[in-house]
């Protein structure tokens, strides 16, 4: 009785995330706190978007590819082990299937190091080379178990009654250990089309799979088209598992086959309801930009214009895009870094001067955000956004008025706090909190504000750079961290909130535009520049976005909400207590190990 309900609540344990999930693909509401009717539209609406259906369509190119060479190869292998006597047979059979328990995150990474050491540019070569890497041990293991009982003297009979090494492989060997071969592509498919660690590393730009894909679109919020995708994903695998395991169990070819047919039908279906000419061979702009930073509308006009497919990848942090573009290679066209990392990359020799004589609409920028000490002539980067950082509160759960950084250290709003997840802008509170500079390098100093954000710590419900004012609508946090842009939207939605600078003082940042060294489309990167400085394309971007627009061309065109917006572009005095975040050298190394001791501290 006892065991019965133990083993129920184990199943429910494992099973109830993915019911819920695959419910929820099937919930007409948008919500998925209620239940609004079933509806297939969530399935037909992911069909048709184009971004799943490349990923999709780059998932299987690079889980076919991976398929052919990891059961070739792993088949070759098994043989060789199974044929074959010699020194050291144990230890190398073991080498062979280490990947398979080895931690993902090693084997992503030394990948990483291996493709950057190579010069390889990150792409579908190097998503296949490591998915063929970390696959064909499982194939091996598969290959070997099935085939230790095959008979070799089968092999020699044939020989014997005249058969050549080729023929006796495909009419003897091949047919005898085919079960098992199938039974192991299947399973590298199945691993392939499904991984993200190892994918995540080494994809670069233009190879997004299906699940980098759906991770992407996770971070900006869970729609129940993601619910649907990843049914579809998880129903593919099963079946594909089943059949290998059928395969296993040495079942009838055509029953094994059956369920593997099922599951790769499924994977093909969006293209059959999404009908011809979705795929193109149209020229490609990388982009690689913060969340929340451009309207898909714009992006979409840019295409029409120039018959070009503009191609997103979204980043929260100056840290996380500089790691990105000091990895190297990786393949983007246009970034988007701000005042400090701009110094940064410049140093590092990671951007390329700009051609000003194709930028003609820099006219249309305010001479204020020009010309800064970062890239004295913008001769590498132009102004695309400026913000500011403070703090967003619900004035009907903060009762006092906020003006202080202390405010995110009030006992009273504990477990009510949220913080900017990114090391300068948190220890750039504490400092200012002391009265010191956003910009300190004195250890000691630093060392005390890292004391602060412990004990803050206790206070803090989440650590967010990407949708910081989500969490503040939905309540969970009363008081934010955060960028002004997305706080300006939420207070459209929520008029009970208030965006306030700290009398402490803050950050400013300007975001550039900017061409990493090794771009490709170095033209058509100087034209999406030169079209986001357009008037009204300028004034749409800021529009859409709330951040603050550096193009003085743009302002007249601009609705009167968001001129007069004091969270869009703050009075005088407000800006008098900004400055800029600066490159701090050496002392960055101490800021990111002090932030780790944050973040992982207690
Ligand atoms: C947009 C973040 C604003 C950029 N999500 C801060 N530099």
């Amino acid at each position: 009785m006892l065991l019965t309900a133990l083993s129920l609540v184990t199943y429910l344990f494992l099973y109830a995330p993915i019911i819920v999930l695959v419910a929820l693909s099937f919930n007409r509401s948008r919500l998925s706190a209620s239940w609004g009717g079933f509806t297939l539209d969530w399935y037909a609406k992911a069909a048709s978007n184009p971004a799943i259906l490349s990923s999709l369509r780059n998932s299987l190119i690079v889980a076919f590819a991976t398929t052919v060479i990891a059961s070739v190869a792993a088949t070759a292998g098994a043989l060789a082990f199974h044929r074959h006597r010699f020194r050291q047979r144990g230890l190398l059979e073991g080498l062979i299937t280490i990947p398979t328990v080895a931690p993902e995150i090693v084997l992503a990474t030394s990948m990483l190091l291996l493709f950057a050491s190579a010069g390889l540019r990150l792409g579908f070569l190097t998503i296949i080379l490591s998915h063929v890497a970390f696959t064909l041990s499982y194939a091996f293991v598969v290959v070997k178990a099935r085939i230790a009982g095959f008979d070799h003297s089968l092999e020699e009979a044939a020989m014997d009654l005249g058969a050549g090494p080729v023929t006796t492989f495909f009419k003897v060997t091949l047919p005898a250990i085919l079960p098992a071969v199938m039974a192991a592509a299947l399973l590298v498919f199945a691993l392939s089309i499904d991984d993200y660690v190892v994918t995540s590393f080494v994809a670069g730009v233009g190879a997004t799979t299906l699940p980098l894909q759906i991770y992407s679109m996770v971070k900006s919020g869970i729609s129940p088209e993601i619910n649907a995708v990843s049914t579809v994903l998880l129903a593919a695998t099963a079946l594909l598992l089943f059949a290998a395991f059928l395969f296993e169990q040495g079942r009838s070819a055509r029953t094994a086959a059956l369920p593997a047919l099922f599951g790769l039908a499924l994977l093909g279906s969006p293209f059959v309801l999404a009908g011809p000419g979705t795929a193109g061979s149209q020229k490609v702009l990388n982009l690689y930009i913060w969340s929340n930073y451009i309207a898909p509308e714009t992006i979409a006009k840019f295409e029409a214009r120039h018959g070009v497919k503009v191609q997103v990848d979204l980043y929260d942090s100056n840290e996380a895009l500089l790691a990105k573009l000091q990895a190297g290679n990786a393949g983007y066209d246009i970034i988007v870094p701000s005042d400090y990392s701009v110094q940064v990359l410049i140093a590092q020799h990671l951007l390329q001067p700009l051609d000003h004589s194709a930028l003609p609409n820099m006219r249309n920028l305010d001479p204020g955000f020009l010309d800064r000490s970062y890239d004295h002539g913008n001769r590498y980067s132009v102004p695309y956004f400026w913000g500011t950082t403070g703090i967003a509160y619900d004035r009907t759960k903060v009762a006092a008025p906020v003006d202080s950084w202390s405010a995110l250290w009030d006992p009273r709003y504990a477990g009510r706090v949220l913080m900017l997840d990114d090391a300068r802008e948190a220890f750039g509170a504490a400092l200012k909190l002391r009265g010191r500079s956003h910009n300190s390098t004195d250890p000691r100093l630093l060392e005390a504000a890292r004391d602060d954000l412990l004990r803050q710590k206790a206070l803090v419900r989440a650590y967010n750079s990407t949708n910081f004012e989500d969490v503040l609508l939905s309540g969970d946090v009363w008081l934010a961290q955060g960028w002004n842009g997305q706080f300006a939207k939420a207070m459209d939605e929520n008029p009970n909130l208030v965006y306030v600078i700290p009398k402490e003082g803050s950050t400013l940042f300007i975001d550039n535009l900017a061409i990493p060294s090794d771009a490709r489309n170095r033209e058509l990167a100087h034209a999406f520049i030169d079209f986001t400085m357009e008037p009204e394309i300028a004034a749409e971007i800021c529009r859409t976005m709330k951040y603050s627009s550096p193009n003085q061309a743009a302002w007249p065109l601009l609705p009167e909400a968001v001129r007069k917006h004091t969270a869009v572009f703050p009075p005088k005095e407000v800006l008098q207590r900004l400055e800029l975040l600066e490159d701090l050298g050496d002392t960055t190394v101490l800021y990111d190990r002090l932030w780790t001791e944050v973040k992982s501290g207690r």
